[in-house]
């Protein structure tokens, strides 16, 4: 294929995307993907405690990366906005994945069809974990160009701040990459992120260039401690309550509010 051409496919895609309801569409390249910070770091972080259901999921696992297959080029990531006045896109609900999960996972396979009979472009929708085949998924907008990572260790986009969540599919063809953006969201900014942490996740140097060989991590300082996070969220889960929501006040639902400090007092993209 042209190169011309395929920079008109991934302009088609994004649109799509778009269209489908997603807030931010990107793409990049699964050869520079699998060389982004996470994959060399992820394994070299001490294991998180976690609840008996997502244990297994959450462990370093020495296959990242094996069971993406040979034949995927490229990555689609999306983004879909969390704004601060719509909290309850980002609970769950009776262990359930939370609504504003759902809404990505069926734009994402809608998208998937789509490419697939319309371009003729192969497509596989990838789970939400990495060790059940999916992708770290901040690196992968960052190289796709949705945003860059934060101070609070969050991909940080201009239009929404941090408050998004997202979803991939890898493409079995070359498409060219859309990022990475030349964007430094933190630069001027007293991180105000790092101070609203119940958990004081933002305090110690974590990764260090000399030891862990990733000195792309400038934005963030490196001192985001995943354990001092994952005790919050772990808390957060004991502290569900039984509610009645508006969409269905005959029923009670068991909602779990992840703590979202560190995006929400980000400054960025607030409206
Ligand atoms: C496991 C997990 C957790 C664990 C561990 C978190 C961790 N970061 O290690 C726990 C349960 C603690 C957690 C907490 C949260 N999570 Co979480 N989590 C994940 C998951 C499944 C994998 C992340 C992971 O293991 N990363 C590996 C470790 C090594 O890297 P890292 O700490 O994330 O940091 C890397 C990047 O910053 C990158 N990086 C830094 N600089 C640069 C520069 C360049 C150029 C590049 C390419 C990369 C890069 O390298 C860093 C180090 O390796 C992802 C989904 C996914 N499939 O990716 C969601 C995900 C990262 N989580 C998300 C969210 C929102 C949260 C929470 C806010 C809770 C909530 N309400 O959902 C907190 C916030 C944590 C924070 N400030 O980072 C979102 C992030 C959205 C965003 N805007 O960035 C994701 C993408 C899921 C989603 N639904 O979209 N999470």
């Amino acid at each position: 294929m042209k190169e011309n051409l395929k920079k008109q496919i991934a302009s088609v895609i994004i649109n799509k995307a778009l269209e489908l309801g997603a807030s931010q569409a990107g793409i990049c390249s699964m050869a520079d993907l699998i060389e982004a910070p996470s994959y060399k770091l992820a394994l070299l972080l001490p294991a998180l405690e976690m609840n008996d259901d997502e244990a297994e999921e959450n462990q370093p696992n020495p296959e990242f990366g094996v069971k993406l297959s040979p034949e995927a080029k490229s990555v689609l990531v999306i983004s879909y906005a969390h704004p601060e006045s719509e909290p309850q896109l980002d609970w769950w609900l009776d262990d359930i994945n939370p609504p504003g999960n759902v809404a990505l996972i069926d734009i994402n396979r809608k998208l998937a069809a789509w490419i697939s009979e319309t371009l003729a472009i192969e497509t596989k929708p990838l789970p939400y974990y990495v060790e059940k085949g999916g992708v770290f998924l901040k690196d992968a907008a960052v190289l796709a160009g949705l945003g860059s990572i934060g101070k609070n260790n969050l991909l940080v986009t201009p239009e929404h701040g941090p408050r998004v969540r997202l979803r991939a599919m890898v493409l079995h063809e070359t498409i060219p990459s859309t990022g990475p953006l030349d964007y430094q969201p933190c630069k001027n900014c007293s991180a105000p992120c790092m101070d609203v942490c119940p958990e004081m996740a933002f305090v110690e140097t974590i990764y260090r260039p000399e030891n862990d060989g990733v000195d792309t991590l400038a934005e963030t300082a490196g001192n985001y401690d995943r354990n001092r996070c994952n005790t919050c969220m772990l808390a957060n889960i004991k502290a569900a309550a039984t509610e009645y929501l508006e969409s269905d006040p005959a029923k009670p639902v068991k909602v779990i509010k992840y703590c979202r400090g560190c995006e929400i007092t980000c400054p960025v993209g607030e409206v």
